[in-house]
């Protein structure tokens, strides 16, 4: 997300939620666009990936 130089807007996102609430589930899908089988979470997940924009 954000390349050096680029002018693509960069975001930081903080996914917050209770135990088992699909928080890792739901940043691999939008990562990866498939779905994973997850085990709980020791810490934190930290990832990083280009999003497509909306053409409108
Ligand atoms: N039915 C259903 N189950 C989901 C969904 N998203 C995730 N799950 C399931 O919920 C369980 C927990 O998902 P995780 O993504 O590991 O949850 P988490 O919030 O990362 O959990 P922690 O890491 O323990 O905080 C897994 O068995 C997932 O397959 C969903 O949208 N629907
Ligand atoms: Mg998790």
């Amino acid at each position: 997300m954000g390349l050096k130089g680029s002018k693509l807007p960069e975001a930081r996102v903080l996914l917050l939620g209770l135990d088992g609430a699909g928080k890792s589930t739901l940043l691999y899908k939008l990562k990866y666009n498939e779905r994973f089988q997850t085990v709980p979470t020791v810490g934190f997940n930290v990832e990083m990936f280009d999003a497509k924009s909306d053409s409108r």
